[in-house]
């Protein structure tokens, strides 16, 4: 059966961005004609500093939110990325595979380590190569993600390539990304030029998928905008940025494309508009956060979730690692 991997940082909150570019993608091909594997990458959290109690709390909040949006443990493997070491393994692999010239290309490090990038971690560097082992570990075929992860899932095919070239084996698949959705790239709500982020400081640059109703409704309400009215057609958001993130959240969250909700909204100004995305949103993404909160009452459960996920995961992860050292040499244990 085609397989499917995606995962998310516990590096803060879940937020609307995570939710329309990757989680619901997630929910759609659960129970599908795929067998789904959904992960909380806390090893590549750390990349960054993170504090413990926080690192811990986020990973299970992140399970919790899994959940609260449509997964389900049983019909998908939910792991915590740490209590998999074929993860960290077989990513020592690619370490060796991959190349210094192409990790120096990926702009997420680049945007991450900023202008002092030789104060950034070894590991932030080696990012996309965990991120590659996380997905061959598995031998996953389709990695739904968002827009920002397209660069990262084109290295993961070039390790596959390299790796059986290398060796002369026809062992890693290729895989693909799925980028699907009227929301592929939700940007800040206070400036259309940035993504929709979780490290972005200001709060208001984003909806958490566990802000009440109240808090969705003023964040909508002070988003930045431009003073023009909505067109009718779909042209009419080029180069207007904030304009056109706020149509596509629209049209995400009420699953139509954008051509749809011009014709709904067109000719209306901001302030009629907002209110009706508010509306939208609050109805879509408060019972997710009620549930998520009930589920954060027994965190006992969430730990149980994870161990289980972690050892049905192991049953595909280690023969997979076992083969892979096998084609490189490494002498097996008798
Ligand atoms: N703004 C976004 N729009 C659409 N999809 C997004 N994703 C993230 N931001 C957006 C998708 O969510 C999945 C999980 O992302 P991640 O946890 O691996 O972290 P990230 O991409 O680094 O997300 P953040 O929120 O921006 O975290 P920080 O600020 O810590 O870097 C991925 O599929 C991603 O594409």
């Amino acid at each position: 059966t085609p397989r499917v991997f995606s995962g998310a940082q516990p590096s803060g909150n879940l937020h609307l961005g995570n939710y329309l570019g990757a989680l619901r993608n997630w929910v759609r091909m659960q129970g599908s004609e795929f067998e789904t594997i959904y992960c909380m990458v806390d090893l590549h959290a750390i990349t960054v500093w993170q504090d413990p109690a926080e690192l811990r709390h986020a990973t299970r909040e992140l399970c919790a939110g899994y959940i609260a949006s449509g997964l389900d443990p049983e019909k998908s493997i939910l792991i915590n990325q740490s209590q998999v070491p074929e993860h960290a393994q077989l990513a020592w692999v690619f370490n060796c595979i991959a190349r210094m010239g192409w990790m120096q290309r990926m702009t997420q490090f680049k945007d991450k380590a900023g202008k002092n990038a030789q104060n950034a971690s070894l590991g932030l560097f080696a990012y996309p190569a965990l991120m590659a082992a996380d997905i061959l570990v598995y031998h996953a075929t389709h990695v739904p993600v968002g827009e920002d992860q397209k660069q990262h899932l084109e290295l993961t095919r070039d390790i596959a390539i390299k790796f059986n070239h290398d060796y002369g084996v026809d062992f890693f698949p290729v895989t693909e990304p799925v980028i699907e959705g009227a929301a592929t790239r939700v940007m800040s709500l206070r400036d259309g030029s940035k993504k929709m982020s979780k490290s972005d400081p200001s709060d208001a640059s984003r909806i958490n998928m566990t802000d009440d109703a109240e808090t969705i409704a003023k964040k909508i309400r002070k988003a930045k905008t431009d003073p023009d009215a909505l067109p009718s057609e779909a042209k009419g958001l080029e180069d207007r940025p904030e304009a056109r993130n706020l149509v596509d959240i629209y049209a995400a969250l009420s699953d139509q494309n954008v051509d749809q909700v011009l014709a709904e909204v067109g000719g209306k100004q901001f302030g009629a508009f907002k209110p009706m995305l508010a509306e939208l949103a609050v109805e879509k993404l408060a019972p997710i956060a009620t549930e998520m909160a009930r589920l954060m009452n027994d965190q006992t459960e969430i730990d149980r979730i994870l161990t289980r996920g972690s050892e049905r995961a192991r049953a595909i992860t280690a023969p997979i690692l076992r083969q892979t050292y096998d084609i490189i040499g490494m002498v097996p244990p008798v």
